[in-house]
């Protein structure tokens, strides 16, 4: 007897259903990140084409991890109704492709860096209870001979389907609440106030336009753009977390959480940028970093002749490499660092701890998240934007941007008011100079400098009459380089070009 189609498609997706909250619940009990739906989710990441992940932050923005989820959710019960319609004969069909399944979750959970062979144990649960209620459904739908009343499979199936809604519901939201009764947020309350022996220099009136339309100078950590690999932001306890220096080192260092906490903590106002900005992206903002001079851990380890690249490792498995020379030098002030404005890291920007190093993008030099340090050489290494066509060399390229009036604006026509943001990290920016409709080209003021690590907000005065306009912006370092208007893309060290808007004066 073939099982009616409705019913064979349900088995399929039913079992599914059982086997990712299976999955979960004990995730919930190991890590979070063993969930396989998860770690499945983390692999297709990291083996994307960088095309196709470029297209996907174009076009989902911030969204494009909930984009691959849900689709992910979609092809899955997809897959196992075809699965289970491929077995309205026999069982076998839907456990063979159910076990497939199970296999890429071991796999996928096998390849995280930040997860012990425990782990598996979440994968190979998932893939028994998969397994178990596909052909628990699959016996209970099928009619038996000698029950001729009608109704009897029906009611047997429908039944042990509902328990496997209820006992999958269970053990997801089961799951969900053990991950969070152990999860970093409580370990980071737990860490109060990172007071720093040495604070940076209190940030003076005047060093934003907030009111003409620029961002505010720092910027709050809920604002803080985010760029990352991680599909869920890693959870670390900070009395979990160790940092390991190591490599072409005189002594290898170990240090917790603790240890880095007890030193005297220098706080740096620094601008940090993404090498993927686009010209007028807002991939870039502004914070106080709390934490210990990256050359102190340097040092104390003592770093080898020959040694070329700082090679950093996160929890996630993530990696960046940066030049020794800039990790080591103290006029630069890299940073192991702890806080951010005032508060320890939030989860999303690297807690417990992270680097920052001023003037480098932040692909070779800000690991979030960061558990290892290897001193090394740029042979020995390569760290993950490099195999995807990035550069070894990324130091942050001078930069202006419009923030106000926004493209395709309409504004009363006269006098007008364009403000906006420029950076040149390490340098920093000596002019800020605005055209109109490729006029002559007009200094705009600048707001009060902080430090040559951090951005500068500015303003121009233009006077239009009615009709579209469109305005550039270029900024000068005090290298004396003023930005090209060569457009260049985002790959392989930055973009380049001149940010031009279009308005309408009426
Ligand atoms: N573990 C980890 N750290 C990471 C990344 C990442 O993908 N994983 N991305 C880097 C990149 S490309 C940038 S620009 C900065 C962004 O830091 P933020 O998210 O705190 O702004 O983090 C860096 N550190
Ligand atoms: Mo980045």
């Amino acid at each position: 007897m073939r099982l009616r189609a409705w019913v064979a498609a349900l088995c399929g997706v039913l079992a599914l259903v059982a086997a990712l909250a299976a999955g979960h619940l004990v995730a919930g009990l190991i890590a979070v990140n063993a969930s396989p739906y998860l770690a499945v989710g983390n692999g297709a990441i990291d083996l994307t084409p960088v095309e196709l992940k470029d297209f996907a932050v174009r076009t989902f923005g911030t969204y494009d991890k909930l984009v691959l989820l849900a689709g992910m959710a979609l092809v899955l019960v997809v897959v196992s109704a075809l699965a289970g319609l491929a077995s309205r004969r026999s069982v076998w069909p839907g456990a063979v492709v159910i076990t497939l399944f199970g296999v890429v979750g071991i796999v996928a959970v096998a390849a995280r860096p930040d997860l012990g062979a425990a782990a598996l144990l979440a994968p190979l649960v998932s893939l028994i209870a998969g397994a178990a209620v596909f052909v628990a459904l699959h016996r209970a739908a099928r009619p038996r001979a000698v029950s001729a009343a009608t109704g009897t499979s029906r009611r047997a199936f429908l039944t042990t389907g509902a328990g496997v809604v209820v006992g999958s519901a269970l053990a997801g939201v089961g799951g969900q609440a053990l991950a969070g009764s152990k999860n970093a947020a409580a370990s980071r309350a737990a860490v109060g106030p990172l007071v720093p022996a040495r604070t940076a220099p209190a940030i003076p009136a005047g060093t934003d336009f907030a009111g003409l339309g620029t961002p505010s100078f720092l910027t709050p950590n809920p604002e803080f753009y985010r760029v990352d690999t991680a599909l869920t932001v890693p959870q670390v306890r900070a009395e979990d977390w160790s940092l390991r220096v190591h490599g072409m080192v005189g002594r290898e260092k170990r240090y917790s959480y603790q240890d880095i906490r007890d030193r005297p903590l220098v706080e740096r106002t620094i601008t940090m940028t993404c090498v993927s900005n686009e010209v007028g992206g807002a991939y870039v903002s502004t914070a106080n970093f709390i934490g210990i001079d990256l050359a102190d851990l340097l040092e104390e380890a003592g770093v080898q002749p020959g040694a070329e690249q700082l090679f950093a490792t996160s929890v996630d498995g993530w990696t960046s490499g940066t030049p020794v020379p800039a990790a080591l030098d103290r006029e630069r002030g890299g940073m192991l660092a702890l806080g951010m404005n005032g508060e320890p890291l939030p989860l999303e920007h690297g807690f417990p701890a992270r680097l920052v190093i001023p003037g480098l993008y932040g692909y070779v030099s800000a690991t979030k998240w960061v558990t290892d340090l290897e001193v090394t050489t740029w042979r020995a290494r390569r760290a993950y934007w490099l195999n995807r066509g990035w550069g070894e060399q990324a130091p942050i390229k001078t930069q202006s941007r419009i923030d106000f009036p926004k493209g395709f604006a309409t504004l009363p026509a006269g006098t007008v008011r364009i403000s906006g943001v420029a950076w040149a990290q390490h340098t920093g920016v000596a002019r800020v100079e605005v055209r109109v409709n490729n006029g002559p080209w007009q200094d705009a003021t600048l707001s009060r400098e902080v430090n040559v690590d951090t951005w500068r907000m500015w303003y121009a005065e233009i006077t239009v009459p009615a009709g579209t306009h469109q305005v550039s912006c270029r900024a000068t370092d005090r290298s004396g380089y003023t930005q090209t208007q060569e457009r260049v893309g985002t790959v392989p060290d930055g973009a380049t070009g001149w940010h031009t808007i279009s308005f309408t004066a009426k």
